[in-house]
């Protein structure tokens, strides 16, 4: 079985203004499909690892053959992330999130309004490639942090609710240097519907 690039579920323009159509092309239909050709490329000697659930093999880096380790974490990595980032964000989503997940946010950063600012000051930290993230935690905590590269959640027990990427290529067409402003812009975008279904899951 080989891991496949999943179908956008809306057009490469429909997150406009906020997140332009080329990038949208460029990072769904070759950065992505790219990190799926290159972990299929991995696992091409070891058909057992083939069966695995993607999530197993993330959490599992310390299992897989050291020859294919860091390819599995990079491109395996850059697969799951992307996979949930792009169902994380919809067409006219945003606004304040309402019901479970807006009581956790509450609980755990005060309010709405501060758990943005935290959410986004820990996305511009990123130095160099990399996400920030709203995870279950391997302490049961829902805590915010940032991943270097294509490092994910998964490697740590974390399980991801809300994941934004901060790789250049996400957003240097529309806002080179400005990203803050890519930041800002993708709230706009977060389908919270998603985030409360990861919440769900996390807590079953
Ligand atoms: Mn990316």
């Amino acid at each position: 079985m080989k891991f496949e690039l999943p179908k956008l579920p809306y057009a490469y323009d429909a997150l406009e203004p906020y997140i332009d159509a080329k990038t949208m092309e460029l990072h769904h239909s070759k950065h992505h499909q790219t990190y799926v050709t290159k972990l299929n490329e991995a696992l091409e000697k070891y058909p057992e690892l083939q069966e695995k659930k993607l999530e197993w093999l993330l959490g599992s880096l310390d299992q897989i053959p050291a020859d294919i380790r860091k390819a599995v974490q990079n491109h395996g990595g850059g697969h799951s992330n992307h996979s949930m980032f792009w169902n994380m964000m919809k067409p006219q989503g945003g606004g304040e999130p309402t019901g479970e997940i807006a009581d956790v946010i509450i609980k755990n950063f005060g309010d709405f309004k501060k758990f943005r600012e935290e959410f986004s000051k820990a996305a511009a930290s990123v130095f160099g490639s990399g996400w920030a993230w709203l995870v279950y935690d391997e302490n049961k905590k829902f805590t915010i942090l940032t991943t270097a590269n294509q490092d994910s959640p998964y490697m740590k027990g974390q399980l991801p609710l809300l994941g934004l990427d901060v790789w250049e290529h996400a957003y240097y067409l529309k806002y080179q240097n400005k990203k803050p402003d890519y930041i800002e812009a993708w709230w706009s975008v977060v389908n919270w519907q998603n985030i409360t279904e990861n919440l769900l899951r996390v807590k079953s």
